[in-house]
């Protein structure tokens, strides 16, 4: 296949002729052999025990059933709520990492990182209904460990952070049973239910899934934004750069690439200790240039404008440049064949997190009792390999410029004017009629699809007519790539969202940040609600979500926390599960009817906008605006 065809993503494509002219294997050359096998990619296996696996037709799902006697439903929800139960695992037990970390910043055993937003500690604090008059921080920060920390642990009740909920939101989860208890009880009931001769009931397993995703959204993910703000700073808008381009000839290049902010925020001190960088220019260096890439990458991005080099799907590409002289990775989203292509150029690559190791890759392990002495020695490394560079260097020219770091603290001040406490301007626009809605675009890129492509086609689409895009993960990158996250893009807006956009000063598309960030959209919408005028619960707004390139399981514990909150959710490509089956009727139709949102699915980015856009109008119209 041409590069074109694998991907919209010029750099990506370069690389990919680079690396065949090196001889080197990309994912994307496996997704070509190795094709998805049918009756998996419709879930209609059920390998849960040794009498099967069984496997259904999925062109005629209820002609048989497994040897137990499980039909296609039960067989589908099981595989499904194992997915959710997995990426809901990885999200929080990412979160529980941050709120370890800062426990030990509040006992003060870690030392090399610090409380630094106050502001939001406070505003954290408050949620939980925690005391802050008159108190010292670190007392407050105790109390919010230990609220937070029920998140995780508490094994009846309700998680803390449901009082963020709109009143009548929570009014429909406690009345269908799906308000999450603590996210490991919701995993751990999951897995239980989900194994051979449980729950065999299609509805009450999908009670326990949506379950378990609300303790991903209004736990885990959220307890990580919330958490990695008050350590790291919230963000605020940053002008950034993006692509291969950001990757200098004559710098030292490091990239880190993962999820654990922690890597990076020590990462950015070692790449400034004098120290290093004298060390870099003795190898005739003119700096070291640190990179980031995926979800950690759009924290920093975020935070303090470090350069990102690209989504999942580049990952590959960036080493092929020869120039990387050390990619660092921690947990979640790491190809295992990084380690071999990074060998192929001679590349420093570290595996730095317990969790995730790789196989024959070279492990220095970060601990946050000392954590420079993690980093300064990648740094060391790769000012080691820059010196002894000796494979020829291509880095694609290519760099996108963008404005980013809007956390919905920011979009209250700027959508919310200073004088209220709501998102009044937002909505007074949605009301009338300048703003269509909002859609939240996020995600990852699957080798599988054309890389990028749906991503950038489904925002100009919903631009174009109107609706304000709100980003976080892979998909964020692919429209800074392609230039729509500057003021400027405004100009690809339809009238009424160019006029806002104009005015306040901000581009149609906001980059919110990492994917465990998209509880900033969670925060959003509830604000959309608690400031009135569009409804009472987070099902009546006219909102909806989409992930059109999606490859994860934490993509549809993700989407699965969407719908439960009341969002309509489009994911692209693919679905796990059978067509015209109850349980598939179950989450596109039943779960609206029940008072949450629903799933849509669609193949094309247009079809996505065109689902999108209709949902959006229907709920304007039951508003009556
Ligand atoms: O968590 S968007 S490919 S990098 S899973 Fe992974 Fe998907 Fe990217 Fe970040 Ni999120």
């Amino acid at each position: 296949i041409r590069p074109e065809d694998i991907t919209i993503c010029e750099s990506t494509q370069q690389m990919i002729s680079k690396a065949r002219r090196d001889g080197v294997e990309l994912f994307f050359d496996r997704a070509e052999e190795l094709k998805p096998c049918p009756i998996g990619a419709d879930s209609a296996c059920c390998k849960h025990c040794s009498m099967g696996p069984c496997r259904m037709n999925p062109t005629d799902p209820y002609k048989r059933v497994g040897v137990c006697g499980a039909s296609i439903d039960t067989i589908a929800t099981r595989n499904f709520g194992r997915m959710v139960a997995a990426g809901t695992a990885a999200h929080t037990d990412h979160g529980m990492a941050m709120l370890e970390l800062f426990r030990g910043v509040i006992e003060g055993t870690i030392t090399d990182f610090q409380i630094k937003d106050h502001l939001k500690l406070g505003e954290v604090a408050a949620s939980l209904d925690i005391e802050t008059d008159g108190r010292e921080i670190k007392e407050i920060a105790a109390d919010v460990y230990r609220e937070l920390e029920k998140t995780y642990t508490q094994v009846e009740g309700e998680i803390p952070l449901v009082k963020r909920v709109p009143a009548k939101t929570l009014e429909t989860w406690r009345r269908e049973g799906i308000v999450p208890r603590g996210a490991m009880r919701e995993i751990m009931e999951m897995m239980h239910r989900t194994a051979i001769g449980v729950d065999q009931d299609y509805e009450n397993l999908t009670k326990q899934i949506s379950r378990t995703a609300l303790a991903d959204g209004w736990g885990g993910s959220m307890v990580s934004t919330d958490i990695s703000d008050i350590l790291f700073g919230t963000p605020s808008p940053v002008e950034i750069t993006v692509d291969m381009g950001v990757l200098k000839e004559d710098q030292v290049n490091i990239i880190v690439h993962g999820h654990e902010p922690n890597l990076l925020e020590a990462m950015m001190v070692s790449t400034a200790a004098p120290s290093l960088q004298q060390m870099a220019a003795e190898a005739g260096a003119k700096g070291i240039n640190l990179v980031g890439m995926c979800c950690s990458g759009l924290e920093v991005l975020s935070r303090h404008g470090i350069p990102h080099a690209g989504n999942f799907s580049s990952t590959e590409a960036a080493l092929v440049t020869g120039a990387v002289d050390a990619m660092t990775v921690d947990i979640q989203c790491i190809k295992q064949d990084l380690h071999k292509v990074a060998g192929c150029y001679d590349t420093v690559f570290v595996t730095t997190n317990y969790r995730a190791k790789i196989e024959g890759a070279q492990h220095i392990e970060l601990d946050e009792h000392d954590p420079l002495k993690c980093t300064d020695e990648i740094v060391i490394k790769a000012i080691s390999r820059f010196k002894n560079r000796s494979h020829p260097i291509e880095i694609p020219r290519r760099v996108g410029r963008g404005v980013h770091g809007f956390s919905h603290e920011y979009i209250k001040y700027m959508l919310g004017g200073s004088f209220r406490g709501g998102y009044e301007p937002l909505n007074d626009n949605i009301i009338n009629g300048r703003i269509r809605g909002v859609a939240g675009v996020v995600g990852c890129t699957n080798p599988r699809s054309k890389q990028d492509f749906s991503h950038v086609e489904l925002v100009k689409e919903l631009i174009k007519n109107d609706v304000l895009v709100v980003q976080t993960g892979c998909s964020q990158v692919a429209l800074a790539k392609a230039g729509l996250t500057t003021p400027g893009a405004a100009a690809l807006a339809g009238a009424g969202l160019a006029e806002v956009c104009e005015t306040v000063g901000i581009p149609p598309v906001l980059g919110l940040g990492s994917c465990v960030d998209n509880s900033r959209i969670l925060m959003a919408v509830a604000e959309m609600v608690k400031t009135g005028g569009l409804g009472e619960s987070i099902a009546d707004l006219p909102v909806a979500g989409c992930a059109p390139e999606w490859m994860s399981e934490k993509a549809i514990a993700i989407g699965q926390y969407f719908v439960a909150s009341g969002v309509f959710t489009v994911f692209g490509h693919t679905f796990p599960i059978t067509r015209e089956t109850k349980f598939e009727k179950l989450l596109f139709e039943g779960l609206a009817s029940k008072g949450l949102g629903s799933w849509g699915f669609a193949d094309d980015p247009y079809e996505m906008a065109r689902l999108m856009l209709a949902h959006i109008d229907k709920k304007r119209q039951a508003l009556g605006i």
